[in-house]
């Protein structure tokens, strides 16, 4: 049986913890053949992003148009993206190549704090890309560069979500995880008529690396085979809890989550 495809746009992490290679073990442990289009390759380990290099964006443009065009595309999402130029590409091929789930994690920074994204391609990921996308998935720091509003709590958050719907995707996801002095994950996700507060527990660890990517991946890979957005957003985090509850240490700095309880679930 030939299984539903997901393709990743986004960058490779040479630490093996988030980028493609998170998405890529995501979609597997999924059930989900992961397709490819590397945007750049990043120099890092545990300690942080030491540099990356772009791939050219007519190679990116190149290789969604020669996956989608002879395997076809259940769903895709983006990652690390590394500049306004690749950004445009990806938008134009994606116009051209017809419809699917399309998953927007706007990823602009590591966790470290290393840029991952040249200065103006954020705001190209807004106009380009959001208005294309059925989800986008930020996180707290990210929602704060889009929209300017510091989320705090559970008002704060919707009025963030409103912000971020009128950049264009159908849904918004604002993860709550990097919100402070909490004891519960609460994401809100929403389309502009429906409100769902998703709740999940707070796991403390400092092996966090790859935590949004994995998200969006298992998402992406739900989309692919035929879920709802709803299902496939309460789906994730149900995925992503379990991977940060068994994130290991890795190296001196920050560890990965933990894909591994999938083989002895
Ligand atoms: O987690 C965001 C991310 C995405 N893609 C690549 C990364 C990182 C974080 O370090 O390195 C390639």
């Amino acid at each position: 049986m030939t299984p539903r495809t997901a393709l990743t746009i986004a960058g490779s992490d040479s630490g093996g913890g988030a980028g493609i290679q998170a998405d890529l073990r995501t979609f597997f442990a999924h059930g989900v053949h992961g397709l490819v289009a590397m945007t750049a390759v990043t120099v890092q380990n545990s300690l942080g992003v030491q540099g990356f290099t772009e791939i050219p964006a007519d190679v990116v443009t190149a290789q969604i148009k020669a996956v989608a065009t002879d395997m076809g595309v259940n769903a895709a999402k983006t990652g690390m993206l590394a500049s306004a130029e690749i950004i445009r590409g990806v938008a134009k091929t994606l116009d051209e190549i017809g419809e699917f789930p399309f998953v927007v994690d706007p990823v602009a920074a590591s966790m470290t704090g290393h840029a991952l994204l040249r200065e103006d391609a954020l705001e190209a990921i807004r106009t380009e890309l959001f208005p294309r996308a059925t989800l986008i998935t930020p996180n707290l720091d990210e929602v704060g560069l889009l929209t300017g509003i510091s989320v705090t709590d559970e008002e704060s958050q919707r009025a963030a979500a409103e912000a971020l719907l009128d950049f264009g995707s159908r849904w918004v996801l604002v993860k709550g995880g990097h919100m402070r002095g909490t004891t519960e994950c609460v994401d809100l996700l929403t389309d502009g008529r429906q409100y769902i507060s998703l709740s999940g527990p707070r796991y403390v660890t400092e092996n966090t690396h790859g935590g949004g990517d994995t998200l969006a991946s298992a998402i992406t890979a739900s989309l692919a085979k035929g879920a709802s957005v709803p299902d496939a957003v309460a789906a994730g985090k149900k995925f992503i809890e379990r991977c940060v509850a068994e994130a290991y240490p890795l190296g001196a700095g920050v560890g990965p989550v933990s894909p591994f309880w999938v083989l002895s679930p």
